[in-house]
């Protein structure tokens, strides 16, 4: 794999495995196809080494634009993507155009040009909801909200495609992921930079029963070139974090490290259909070598000292479109 497109590059995952392509193999180009959407930020890929690295301004729903963008490739990497859970109960229209039109485009684009590669990036939330255990890639699907929806009808086409076209579909379903650049609208990030401007925490339903398993960014980075590189063509990996936490722990422990108080926590209704718990198991991809490297402690005290100095990064984004969501989500007393 020398020409290596990655779709929707400029948002928060899709940034980070820019830049550990480039890191990592130091023969490779890549290719960034992004529309830029409210969640795009070239911010996230200043100072990338530009005689390695191309950008394409172009939408995943555009047939011909995403072909184009293929025909120099190898290999196509999917990141693009509609990704917030309560964006999409406000609407769904456009989780469709992108999450499930545009990875028809892109399987269909790989199949006309035989591309070598197609990895989905797919996320956990597609099994539902889980009150013990954790899933396994056997196990059927059953998304409750229409972002898992649209995910799931995404991954059903590629499979699709492999199954009827041998197009070389690989899937991943990586866990709730955190670190750097990720947009503030995700709990994690939302959390932070509120608490650093003294600002409440928003927790739904009192946290107390909702849990999710935490993935450092690295980490799912590093899972998904694993797939790509040594996972078979057909096949399902899911990517987990290892680190269940209720969300009133998590928000306990951005309060410790943004030295707020419990005050700050604000109870607000509950997202409606709000799954509980989300948990996969990794063992399929931990047996092609792929470990997650870095320790929640650390990864949380990372994170929040990014936030704490990249100011600038999330502050520009706080404003205009995001604080036109931010009312009609929390109201005008968010
Ligand atoms: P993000 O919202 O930060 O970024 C999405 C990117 O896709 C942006 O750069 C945006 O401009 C681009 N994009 C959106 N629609 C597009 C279109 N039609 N054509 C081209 N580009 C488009 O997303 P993220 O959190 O980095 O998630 C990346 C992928 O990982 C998504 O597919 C998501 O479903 C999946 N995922 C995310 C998480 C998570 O916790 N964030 C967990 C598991 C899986
Ligand atoms: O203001 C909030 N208050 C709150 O209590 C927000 C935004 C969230 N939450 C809760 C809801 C969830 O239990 O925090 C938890 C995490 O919420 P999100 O950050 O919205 O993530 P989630 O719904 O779990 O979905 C995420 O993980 C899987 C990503 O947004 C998806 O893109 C990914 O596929």
């Amino acid at each position: 794999m020398k020409r290596i497109l990655v779709t929707g590059g400029a948002g928060f995952i899709g940034s980070h495995f820019v830049r550990y392509q480039l890191a990592q193999y130091p023969g490779v180009h890549i290719v960034n196809f992004d529309k830029l959407t409210y969640a795009g930020n070239l911010d996230n890929l200043a100072g990338v080494d530009e005689s390695r690295y191309t950008f394409v301004r172009g939408d995943i729903a555009d047939a011909d634009a995403i072909r184009a963008a293929m025909e120099s490739c190898d290999a196509v990497v999917n990141f693009a993507a509609e990704t917030h859970v309560d964006r999409s109960l406000m609407g769904a229209s456009e989780f469709i155009d992108t999450d499930v039109r545009g990875v028809y485009n892109i399987v269909e684009a790989a199949k006309q040009l035989n591309a070598k590669r197609v990895l989905l990036v797919s996320t956990d939330e597609v099994y539902g909801s889980i009150d013990e255990g954790a899933f396994t890639e056997d196990d059927p699907t059953g998304p409750r909200n229409p972002y898992s929806a649209s995910k799931a009808g995404g991954e059903l086409m590629g499979r699709a495609y492999h199954q009827s076209f041998g197009v070389p579909v690989i899937i991943t379903r990586g866990s709730n992921t955190y670190g750097p650049n990720q947009y503030p609208e995700k709990v994690l990030p939302l959390f932070v930079t509120n608490a650093i401007d003294n600002r409440p925490l928003p927790l739904y339903s009192g946290g107390e029963h909702n849990v999710r398993d935490w993935l450092y960014v690295e980490d799912h980075c590093s899972g998904i070139d694993c797939a790509l590189r040594n996972g078979a063509p057909g096949e399902i990996y899911n990517i987990a974090g290892g680190n269940e936490r209720e969300n009133i722990a998590l928000t306990h422990r951005i309060l410790e490290l943004t030295g707020r108080d419990e005050s700050l926590i604000k109870l607000v209704p509950d997202r409606p259909g709000h799954d509980r718990r989300y948990a996969i198991d990794a063992s399929k991809l931990r047996a092609l070598g792929w470990r997650p490297g870095m320790d929640w402690d650390e990864g949380m005290a990372l994170t929040v000292q990014w936030y704490q100095e990249n100011e600038p990064w999330w502050r520009r984004i706080k404003t205009g479109e995001y604080l036109e969501y931010y009312k009609k989500q929390y109201g005008e007393n968010g």
